[in-house]
């Protein structure tokens, strides 16, 4: 099928639309309001601008610079943009993503048993339990030590090769959830094409423990399958070429049979998943299995509820109460009439660590495009740079610029109630840094406050903050696997509701497949002793160099 028989019909443009000249005028009305002069106008601000969602999440977005009347304009918005009914298309299996004509179904990787999606009249949820069901089995067998090595050893290294959508999720959960896994096993993710990432993961692990999860849903990926033949070497080295070995120590998670068969593993050490998926939305497939294995099926059932729940919200909530629209909408707000150009995530969990580097791909990837579902450039920002680091490191760092510089930085605090290590005084000085920030970037300091303090005049206006920096905080009873599925399905259904109002195809990467086929031309020039073919100056140049220093 052609791009052109799959396009959508020509919608009005987003900023012709009487919804934005709304929001257009509203910005500039409320160009010199203050976070100061809002919460001193209207003291139940922090009930209003608030919501709690599944599991007891709280989001406190009264430090963003909007008021009632602002959520309203941009809920019209979003009624304008037919959020309601994408939302439906894309959970009834709608083939929403126009550019690869595809359906959008990581929602269908959480679905119950019972429940039925249909794509081209094959019910999905039956498929991604037979996968489910199959994943158990095994992660089971690593875990209580049933499945053995080739020489007869139980698994204790668990070493994840994939890259992209089949690296950082499984990589931020493992993070995330390691005071669930079973700790007499340990787990690497080895991502880069660069031998470092492959030789330093590995220098460690005994072949004879080690288990390969070679993830790649084409399994074509030249990072994924250059390290996938090298662990196969490294192996196979160990257990003096008898390939028998492979199948004890490699599995695989794709979606191309033929290729996982062709590289030497059993399609019956295969999980499989389905195109629907898309790579970043795929940590929640079997390219979950390290995360089950680490943190066992029971868990794992867990950590899918949670994105149930917040599937469940985030379809049948009314769009005024519905965390991941609201959250959309203060987004748009920053960028479309704000002019932030990045969000700063910063989750105060340790834990996270790997959180903002999730989401930079999430988001990115999803929104980075400047082309609409018509097929023209778009005529306004779409998303915005992702980026963070969790707190308190940040502060004695970038924070600076949040406080002071000049762009301004939209910041999303996540939090939780209980810690997962009670030490001493640590969570209290830990929740105090987080909500002492928010309110710093709110309210600032004023020049009268600063000199109040004693400060010479000519620094007071090095000390003082302007503050009006807005934030969003995120307040969780508890990181469990539970809450870490509510929290990743929260910024999905985000992703999707921005990428609904900017009119653009949240599922496509095409950047990434450039890319993929980028290096091939110049492989083969590296090594090579005639003269390169044309290039630009500068990379004739870096490739001469390269190859006058490697044949050296
Ligand atoms: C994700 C992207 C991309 C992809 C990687 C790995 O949405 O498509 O990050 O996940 O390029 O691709 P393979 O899984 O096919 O190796």
């Amino acid at each position: 099928m052609s791009f052109a028989q799959t396009s959508v019909a020509p919608a009005p443009l987003l900023n012709t639309l009487p919804q934005w000249s709304a929001l257009q005028s509203h910005a500039l009305a409320q160009r010199e309001a203050h976070l100061r002069d809002l919460f001193a106008a209207d003291p139940a601000r922090a009930s209003t601008l608030s919501v709690e969602g599944p599991g007891g999440m709280f989001m406190d977005y009264s430090k963003q610079r909007v008021t009632p009347h602002t959520m309203e304009l941009l809920l019209d918005l979003a009624h304008a943009k037919g959020v309601r009914a994408r939302i439906d298309a894309m959970f009834r299996g709608d083939k929403i993503n126009l550019t690869e004509d595809r359906a959008v179904l990581h929602v269908a990787l959480r679905a119950p048993r019972d429940e039925r999606i249909l794509v081209d009249g094959v019910d999905v949820v039956v498929e991604v339990h037979d996968v489910l069901d199959r994943m158990k089995v095994f992660a089971d067998s690593i875990r209580s030590g049933a499945w053995k090595g080739h020489t007869g050893k139980r698994i204790r290294h668990v070493v994840n090769i994939g890259i992209g959508g089949s690296d950082l999720g499984p990589a931020m959960a493992y993070d995330a959830l390691a005071a669930y896994t079973q700790r007499d096993l340990s787990f690497r993710f080895v991502s880069n094409v660069d031998g470092t990432d492959f030789a330093e993961k590995t220098r460690d692990c005994d072949p004879a423990e080690t288990l390969f999860i070679i993830c790649s849903k084409t399994f074509t990926t030249l990072e994924t399958m250059t390290n996938a033949n090298t662990a196969r070497d490294w192996a196979l080295k160990a257990f003096a070429g008898d390939v028998t070995a492979v199948a004890k120590h490699f599995v695989a998670v794709s979606t191309n049979a033929q290729k996982v068969s062709a590289f030497g593993i059993d399609t019956a050490n295969m999980f499989g998943f389905w195109d629907w998926v898309g790579g970043r939305y795929s940590m929640d497939s079997a390219i979950g299995l390290s995360t089950m294995i680490a943190v066992g099926p029971a868990q794992f059932t867990q950590l899918l509820d949670g994105f149930r729940e917040m599937d469940v919200h985030f379809r049948t909530t009314p769009l005024a109460s519905n965390l991941p629209v609201l959250m959309a909408l203060v987004g748009i707000w920053n960028t479309n009439f704000l002019g932030a150009q990045t969000l700063a995530v910063l989750p105060y969990d340790q834990y996270l660590d790997r959180f903002s580097a999730y989401l930079q791909q999430l988001e990115m990837e999803s929104n980075g495009k400047h082309v609409g579902l018509d097929g023209n450039r778009v005529a306004w920002e779409t998303c915005p740079a992702v980026w963070g680091q969790p707190g308190t490191n940040g502060q004695h760092a970038f924070y600076q610029m949040i406080h002071q510089g000049t762009p301004l930085v939209p910041c999303d605090f996540i939090a939780f109630c209980e810690p997962l290590n009670p030490l001493g005084v640590h969570q209290d000085l830990l929740i105090a840094n987080v909500f002492a920030q928010a309110e710093a970037l709110a309210f600032g300091k004023t020049r009268a406050e600063v000199e109040s303090e004693g400060c010479a005049p000519w620094l007071a206006a090095h000390r003082q903050f302007d503050g009006n920096r807005p934030s969003t905080t995120i307040l969780c009873p508890r990181l469990t696997p539970m809450m870490l599925g509510r929290l990743i399905a929260l910024y999905e259904h985000k992703v999707f509701v921005q990428g609904t109002i900017w009119g653009i195809n949240s599922f496509d990467q095409w950047g990434v497949e450039l890319g993929k086929v980028l290096a091939q031309r110049i492989i083969p020039e590296l090594s090579g002793s005639a003269p390169t073919p044309a290039h630009d100056s500068s990379t004739q140049t870096l490739i001469a160099r390269y190859r006058a220093a490697r044949d050296r």
